[in-house]
Order: structure tokens, then sequence, then C-alpha cells
């Protein structure tokens, strides 16, 4: 049998379950777009940016169980794509890049697009395949989404020289052989970390987006050991929001006093599916209080920032499964309980202390928002203030509803992500939560929305500037260089981007605006909610992380930026 080698990578997309694939066409690979328009199960779908699409394919990957695509041109098309393959790289995402490569069959140099492409994306995929032949084409493919789940979920290049597209091959029996799984936990270390945990006196339980397979089981050992339970940022849902031990999303400096009470009471750490970065630390604003248990897929990240008395390579759900079987139940400690209780409650009422009244206030616009969205909706948040605020302010119950980009953390990312999200998840709410910079920088993808009907409500963060660095300046400097953005209309963008328009100054105008635009998104017409957000109460993160670096800091350092600080408020006043 021959066909061509689009075909066969179409056919490869189509075993794999792809429903869709991010990018924009170029001479290289029509022959890949026009095989895919023949495609009954896979979309092309069309971008204004590839930026949009490494976005969007992350968005289909942390808002379901499939793999995002991207499918790009060499060269290009590829360098545009890298920031969203950069954030899915150190967040843990799995995606197949589909990049073309040159034609390696014309014996010519200086080709179109031609750069070396895979040695400027190496860094930021798991593995790079570049294939040789047509016969390698289809397992190449499979093997990409199946080392992109491997281990840490993470991207993977596939180059298929662009004449391998064009060409027609004998195909033959597609052969794939999945490699083998993670091996199971060992059993001397499990028996180890039971041991710890059973002879503390109350474990802390810190969990990361790692252990998002494995909530239930999670829940059953923070019952089991009455332990109260954090998460990382990214991690944000793995363990339920309402639940009575469940803590914060962070530790230390950027949580609420209640939480550094709690952890004060704790002489041990089980942590799970994370590995301590300096975003979802706070900058390392705290420390494991007392013996670490660490537990991990990737075997590299344990006790890599903090030391491990007991280290177990192994997926999440596996490890946790194990500790359950060999841990006895404890009482329920309702004395902790009504700490947590209260502590959420004290917190509640000082986010919601009333500010000046003349914009929204942003425990008002979260709250609406849940009540709206309901509760299986999906939130994506951008590199912002407005991220923070969410993560502080939204109770989410399962993981997969809040989709950021943590650790790479590039601008940008919300909107695009929230239309993968939707076209992953046609009968789910999606509400990106975009600053009015990063809207800037790949809001156009609402175009994209439109045009496929993807019901995205996009809120606009609007302050004007670049909040979350502007509030560090002040800080620092009692002014803030380069941080304001340039005038632009909001309404004027979200027609040019075929999309509904509705704006709150103010609380009171926040639950009219939100309706119009749930009801136009329901009916799958993207809609712009343009929210004049009051910032003026920092996040406790943005604290948080203000005062971990300033007290990091040699004295003689934090004298010079005490002095300058206070100069500048009497001189800058
Ligand atoms: C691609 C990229 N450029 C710059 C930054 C640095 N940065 C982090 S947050 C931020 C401000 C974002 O402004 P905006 O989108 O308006 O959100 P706000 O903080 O005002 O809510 C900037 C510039 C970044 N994270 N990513
Ligand atoms: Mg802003």
């Amino acid at each position: 049998m021959s066909e061509s080698g689009a075909r066969t990578v179409v056919r490869a997309l189509e075993d794999e379950g792809v429903a869709f694939v991010f990018g924009i066409p170029g001479t290289h690979n029509i022959e890949l777009y026009d095989a895919l328009e023949s495609s009954e199960s896979v979309t092309p779908v069309l971008v204004t940016d590839e930026q949009g699409a490494s976005f969007m394919a992350d968005g289909v990957s942390r808002s379901s169980a499939g793999v995002g695509v991207v499918n790009v041109v060499p060269g290009a098309g590829l360098t545009h794509a890298l920031s969203g393959i950069a954030e899915a790289y150190m967040d843990g995402i799995p995606l197949v890049v589909l990049a073309c490569g040159i034609r390696t069959d014309s014996g010519r140099a200086f080709q179109l697009h031609d750069i070396d492409q895979l040695a400027v994306i190496r860094p930021v995929v798991k593995e790079a395949i570049h294939v040789r032949g047509a016969r390698e084409l289809y397992a190449s493919v499979r093997r990409a989404f199946a080392l992109a789940r491997a281990g840490t979920p993470g991207p993977v290049v596939v180059e298929v020289p662009a004449e391998l597209y064009l060409l027609r091959h004998d195909f033959g029996e597609p052969a794939f052989a999945a490699p083998p799984g993670a091996p199971p936990p060992d059993d001397a270390a499990i028996e180890r970390a039971a041991a710890l945990l059973h002879g503390a006196r109350r474990p802390l339980i810190y969990a990361g987006y790692g252990a998002r397979g494995a909530s239930e089981v999670l829940r059953r050992l923070a019952e089991r050991l009455a332990a109260p339970v954090a998460t990382t940022i990214q991690g944000k849902g793995v363990f339920p929001e309402s639940h009575p031990l469940f803590l914060w999303n962070g530790l230390g400096r950027m949580a609420p006093p209640f939480v550094r009470e709690v952890e004060r009471t704790c002489d041990a750490m089980l942590a799970v599916g994370c590995r301590f970065g300096e975003v979802g630390t706070g900058s390392w604003g705290f420390s494991p209080p007392g013996p670490l248990v660490h537990v991990d897929v990737n075997p590299d990240v344990l006790g890599r920032n903090f030391p491990a008395a007991v280290a177990v390579p192994a997926d999440a759900g596996e490890a946790l499964a194990a500790l359950l079987r060999l841990l006895a139940v404890r009482e329920r400690d309702a004395a902790l309980e009504l700490v947590i209780a209260d502590g959420h409650r004290r917190t509640r009422e000082e986010q919601r202390r009333p500010g000046d009244g003349a914009r929204v206030s942003p425990a008002a616009l979260f709250d609406e928002l849940q009540r709206v969205a309901g509760r299986d909706a999906i939130f994506t948040a951008d590199s912002g203030n407005g991220t923070f605020l969410a993560m502080e302010h939204l109770r989410l119950e399962a993981p997969g509803r809040f989709l950021a980009p943590v650790d790479f953390s590039c601008m940008g990312y919300a909107v695009p992500a929230a239309v993968g999200a939707t076209l992953g998840n046609p009968d789910r709410d999606v509400v990106a939560l975009a600053g009015d910079g990063a809207l800037l920088m790949t809001g156009l993808e609402l175009l994209t929305a439109a045009a496929y009907g993807a019901g995205v409500v996009a809120v606009v963060l609007r302050d004007e500037e670049l909040a979350q660095i502007a509030q560090f300046q002040r800080t620092a400097f009692n002014r803030a260089a380069c941080s304001h953005l340039a005038a632009y209309s909001v309404e004027a963008f979200a027609a040019a981007a075929n999309c509904a328009y509705a704006a709150a100054q103010t609380d009171a105008e926040l639950p009219g605006a939100l309706a119009r635009a749930f009801a136009t998104a329901r009916a799958g017409r993207p809609a712009v909610v343009e929210v004049a957000i009051d910032y003026s109460r920092k996040s406790w993160f943005t604290r948080g992380v203000v005062a971990t670096t300033f007290w990091r800091l040699p004295w003689g350092e934090r004298l010079r930026l005490l002095g300058r600080a206070v100069a500048r408020r009497v001189t800058l006043a």
C-alpha cells in the first residue's frame, strides 16, 4: 500500500485520538494541511500567531486527558511557537510539536526558513526526533506522544523534512510499541516514609501538579493522617479547596498568617508531585517544618532545593496508595480544623474589606465569577497580578480547572490557553483572566476563538499598567519605570476580534456585565469583559515575595534599599 507521508502523519494523529492541531501553514507543510482537511476526526485550527498555537495546545493538555499538538513551518513558525513550548516544558505539560523541516533532498544551501531549528528548540523539549525516512514517520509520531506523556510530561518535537509529507511511500503495517511505564515505588523507601510520617506529631502535606491524577488517594491519605494540606500554585485543585484540611496554594510568607500558625505546629512534611520551584514557593518563603518525605516521578528533583530525609522516585498515585496501606488511622483533629476554618473566615473578611468603591474589588469579581460560571468551569490565568488574586480568591474542587503559566511565567498565556480549553471542553464554561498588558501580546487569538465558535469569556483586568511589576517597583523605588501602558480601547479590540463586549467599572455593574458575557459565550461567541480592577490591596503572594526577597539580602544592602526608598518618598512626594 502506498500513500503520502502527510497521510501517514494524519493517520498517527487519528490513532492517538487527537481532535485539534494548532498552527499556520506554509509552503513546507501544505501537503500535511491538505491531508488534515480530509480527516474526519482531526481539525486543523488556524491561529493568528504560532505563540497562540503552543498556548492553545497547552490549554488542551491541561484541561483534558489529551495531548495538545502544534503544527508549524520550519524556522519562523517554530521560533514564534517557542514561548508556549518553553512554558509547557517548565510546567510539565505534554505537547507534541510537528515541526516541519526544510527539504533534505534538494542538495541546496540557503533554503527558505533554514536555521538549525532543533538546536534552538532542544533546551525546551524532552526529546527532539528527526525523521530520517518515510518508513519512520508513523512510529516517530506515536513515540513522540508516548514520550510527551511519560514521567514528568513535557513537549516533544518531531521534525519532518518537507519532502516526506509530499512524496508517496510504501506504508506497510503501522508498527509502534509503547515504551514501558514508570517502575513501581520501592518498598523500602515507602516503609521508611511511612515510619517517618507515623512518628510525626503532625505531618504537613504539600502537593503539586504531579499529584493531579491522585486527588482521591491524596484526600484519603490526608484524612488518614489528619494532616493539613497545602498545594503549589499549579497544583491548585488537586486537593478539594472546601475540605476542612485545606490550607492554601502556598506556605510561609506567601500565605496568610493562619497558614503559618498551622505550619509551626507541624513537625514533618510529605511533599508529592512538586519540586519547590521559585514561583510556587513565593521565592522560597518557607522551608519544610521538619524532615521531608519527597515523592516525585522525576528522581532529579528529589532533594534538589530542600534535603529529603526520604526520597521516593515514583508516580504520585502509586506512592500515596502504597503509603495509605501502611499508615494507621488517626483521629480527626477538631482543634486543627477549627484553626483552619477560622483562618479562612478571617482571610475572607480581610479580602472583603470594602475599598473606596470606585473600581471593582477582586473579591466581588471572583465571587461573582464562581457563582455564574458553575462548579466545573475552567479558569486560565496569565503572568500578572490577577493570577495571584485569582489563586487566592477562587476555591476549586478538582485539578485541571486553574490553568496558569507558573514556572516560565510567560505573559500572553491566558487567552490562547482558554481557546484551547474551550475547544477541548465545549460543554464547560471557560474564563480567561488576562491583564491588560498580556492582552496586547496574544489577545488577537480571540479572533481565532470567534472563527471556531469557541465561547471564551475573556475578563480583561484593566488597570492601564503592568501592575505585578509596577507594584514591586513602587515598593522598592517609589516610582514605576516603563510599566505604564499606552492607552488603547479594549472595546475596539473586542470589536476587531468579532467578540461581544461588556464593561464593569464598579461592583454594582459586575453581575449584569458577566451575565451578558456568559450568555453570549454559551451560545458560542466569545465575549470580552473589561473590568476596572482595584489593585490597591496587594495579594498575599506579592507581599510575601517582597518580604522574602528583602530579608534575604545582606544587612548592608537592606539598609541601602531602605534608605533609598525613604529618600525617594521625601524627594518624589
Ligand atoms: C513574556 C513576558 N514578558 C515580561 C514579563 C514580566 N512581567 C510579569 S507580570 C508583568 C505585568 C503584567 O501586566 P498585565 O498583563 O497588565 O497584568 P497586571 O499585573 O497589570 O494585572 C510583567 C511585565 C513576563 N512574565 N513575561
Ligand atoms: Mg495591567
